[in-house]
């Protein structure tokens, strides 16, 4: 048997033209004019794939280490902001931090289970960016299944080059340093795999990664394991006295107060989405997603504010 290729010599031999070769569709990859009834993939060895992995997932730990801006969450708010953000400033190194392993946050049913999503007016407007069908309802539009507007804005979102998404990665805690007058300010995040982060209590030791950033935008909503993660932290370090709660449900008066209450809560952190309900105590909107939109476009637009000044 002849012996086992080593991996130099599997990575600088010229690519073995397979039999088959791939249509331009993948649709196409298994009916082709010359199909000879066996489907044949180029040949690979197992550390190539491993490697092609290691390499690049390390290498953008290594370079994202330092980012322009960490984004906390990537729900409807957080992607909002990241699309936002990405597409106005593409000079920006963009590091989205999220701790399920599939993005989207709550954004993938309408309320209840269902699948529909209303959205607001003006906010619609977003949707015809991103180019998510809607039927128009006169003051609102529904788009047919939530997961066609979080999948597209997704998929957006990802296709930006400034922009980085690590799931399954979960912020455990924020950095903060003391700026020359002795004021405290949010510099960055404390990063571990998230498996790891719900884990603490059964090993030791299992020490976090840093994210070091001048500006973090926190959209890590207001329910779930690690929900309304930084604002609860504010309070934890003492950089807020105490959270305002979220109140009761209000559409008319929870979307415009989250839009417009979007803001820098302390040097260097950004609330953005229904985390900044739990940090305010403004009312909750329920199934109506207009005020994520907005208030991920405000984030977006007060994290360059602070950045260019
Ligand atoms: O979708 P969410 O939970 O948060 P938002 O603010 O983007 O959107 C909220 C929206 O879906 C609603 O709740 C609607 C409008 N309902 C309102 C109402 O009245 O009920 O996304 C937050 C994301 C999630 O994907 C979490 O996994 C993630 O943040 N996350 C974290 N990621 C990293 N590190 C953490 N510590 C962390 N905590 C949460």
């Amino acid at each position: 048997m002849a012996p086992a290729l080593t991996l130099e010599q599997v990575e600088t031999r010229p690519e073995t033209p397979s039999k088959l070769s791939l249509a331009k569709d993948a649709a196409q990859a298994g009916i082709q004019e010359n199909y000879d009834g066996q489907y044949r993939f180029a040949p690979i060895e197992e550390a190539q794939v491993s490697r092609a992995m290691i390499k690049r997932y390390f290498n953008t730990m290594y370079d994202r280490a330092i980012s322009d801006i960490v984004i906390v969450g990537a729900g409807s708010a957080g992607l909002s902001c990241a699309y936002s953000l990405a597409t106005r400033r593409p000079d920006l190194k963009i590091t989205i931090i999220e701790a399920g392993v599939a993005p989207g946050g709550g954004a993938w049913l309408g309320g209840q289970l269902m699948t529909p999503m209303v959205i607001r007016k003006p906010a619609d407007g977003f949707l015809r960016e991103l180019g998510v069908p809607y039927e128009d309802e006169g003051n609102f539009v529904v788009v047919k299944h939530a997961a066609l507007f979080t999948s597209t804005l997704l998929s957006k979102v990802l296709a930006l080059d400034n922009v980085v998404l690590m799931n399954a990665t979960a912020v455990e805690d924020l950095i903060v340093h003391e700026d020359y007058s002795g004021k405290q300010r949010v510099a960055g995040v404390v990063t571990n795999w998230t498996l790891v982060a719900l884990n603490h209590d059964t090993q030791s030791c299992m020490d976090p990664n840093t994210i070091t950033a001048p500006v973090i935008i926190s959209a890590t909503g207001h329910d779930g394991p690690m929900g309304a993660f930084s604002a609860k932290r504010l309070v934890s370090t003492g950089l807020l006295k105490e959270l305002g709660n979220m109140r009761g449900l209000d559409m008319n008066r929870a979307e415009p107060a989250i839009v417009n209450g979007t803001r820098e809560v302390v040097p260097g952190l950004i609330l953005t989405g229904m985390e900044l309900s739990e940090h305010d105590g403004s009312n909750r909107m329920g199934p109506t997603f207009g005020a994520m939109i907005g208030s991920g476009i405000k984030a977006s637009w007060e994290a360059t504010r602070i950045l260019d000044n």
